[in-house]
């Protein structure tokens, strides 16, 4: 900080009111001000350390400015001001290990504090505060997972009861048209002996055998903060046959993965056993099913991986999985890691991880449900941090072996 000695100013009468001010004489010496500027943190960021933070402090009439490091206890103080009217700010980098811890956010962010035009009077301590605060990009995360299907011992529902649960983390309203719902693939994830590990690279692209968009023209389908948007396979009352401890009501689902119409608007073939259309229920806009007939879009019940994305153009490049037979090739369409919003590596087991097809930059971990399919067991996300308001604010490190835990859909 700059040491301010003393302010001479020739319009004294600005200040006759005054009664601080020393007498006016023709080269009268105006009073100076302290002010001691407090750091706070907003609620989303409380337990971010706020001491060793510039704060800045800028005169608007001359656009000077001073700096100074606040203390231990957050506090920067300026002496010898000018009086004036001034403008307060401070910013302050997270790391996204440090966003985490505090906010549940892991992403990097930089808060920022900003107050204007603050007085200051000659002679006068004053005292004011700053409160850092930022906004999270992430916002869109998968908070549940049903792929396993149904511990029905009458195997009346088997997977058709999968879901999943994709919920708004942030604070902003976010508009779920056109997100895209990829199953990840190679599907083979150690659950078979006969598994091999795939040699695709999974660091700039992933791989879909199914993507489905949410319909809507941009704002049809808002998802306010702390709500969540359901996307089922088969959007049925699962508990309606004496079943309910086995599965779940997708009933009131907000879409619906349904491909016979678009299938057989291709000239292909759907399957009607599985793939149920309830029509209280908008379905999801099919793009694309590797399987040529009798597919439909459903998850790998010993262990899916999955991603939701954004992308400018619709996904339409395809491979060949290569280590699928020239007889009979698979296919594949090739997603940008740089588009998936979030996605989480469900595996068979605890064993399964060189099974992983997703980037430690979407999942550096992965997960599982013990017994692998058909026990009515779902993957959750963990909350990290619940508002005053009540919004839930979801554990997000990227990383679903700490981010999920497995548990009873039904509960
Ligand atoms: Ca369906
Ligand atoms: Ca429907």
């Amino acid at each position: 900080m700059k040491n301010k000695k003393s302010f001479v100013i020739g319009m004294c009468t600005l200040f006759a009111l005054s009664t601080t001010l020393i007498s006016c004489n023709d080269d009268s010496e105006v009073k100076l001000a302290n002010l001691n500027v407090s750091i706070n943190t907003s609620e989303s960021f409380s337990g971010v350390s706020t001491d060793n933070i510039y704060v800045y402090l800028e005169n608007t009439t001359s656009q000077g400015k001073d700096s100074v490091l606040t203390n231990v206890d957050g506090v920067a103080t300026f002496l010898d001001m000018a009086p004036g009217t001034y403008n307060l700010s401070c910013m302050k980098s997270l790391t996204a290990q440090e966003a985490s811890e505090a906010s549940g956010y892991y992403e990097a962010i930089t808060l920022n504090g900003t107050k204007s035009n603050i007085s200051l009077f000659g002679g006068v301590d004053s005292v004011d505060e700053l409160v850092l605060d930022g906004k999270p990009s992430s916002s869109l995360v998968i908070k549940e997972f049903y792929y396993s299907g149904a511990n029905d011992p009458s195997w009346g529902i088997m997977f058709k009861d999968q879901f999943i649960e994709i919920y708004n983390n942030s604070a902003e309203v976010v508009y779920a048209d056109g997100l895209y719902l990829a199953s990840i693939v190679p599907q083979r994830n150690g659950s078979s002996a006969d598994d091999v590990i795939s040699t695709l690279s999974f660091e700039e692209f992933v791989y879909a055998d199914k993507i489905a968009q949410v319909p809507g023209s941009g704002t049809d389908n808002p998802i306010q903060p702390g709500e969540s948007i359901v996307i089922a396979f088969d959007a049925i009352d699962w508990t309606d046959n004496g079943v309910k401890d086995f599965s779940v009501d997708l009933s009131s689902a907000d879409f619906e993965l349904y491909a016979i119409d678009w299938l057989e608007s291709l000239g292909r073939t759907g399957s009607t056993w599985f793939d149920l259309d309830n029509a209280d229920v908008p379905n999801m806009n099919m793009v694309y099913l590797n399987v040529e007939n009798y597919g439909f879009y459903s998850f790998n019940s010993t262990g899916a991986s999955v991603a939701i994305l954004r992308c400018d153009e619709t996904p339409s490049e395809i491979i060949t999985d290569p280590e699928s037979s020239d007889s009979n090739p698979i296919y594949y369409t090739k997603l940008n890691v740089a588009d998936v919003i979030d996605g989480i590596d469900m595996l068979a087991n605890a064993d399964a991880g060189a099974y992983k097809k997703l980037p430690a930059s979407i999942d550096a971990g992965f997960n599982f449900v013990e017994g692998s399919s058909y026990t009515s067991l779902s993957v959750s996300r963990k909350v990290a941090k619940t508002m005053t308001d009540g919004r839930i604010i979801y554990q997000d490190t990227n990383n679903s072996s700490e981010d999920f835990e497995a548990g009873n859909v039904f509960e």
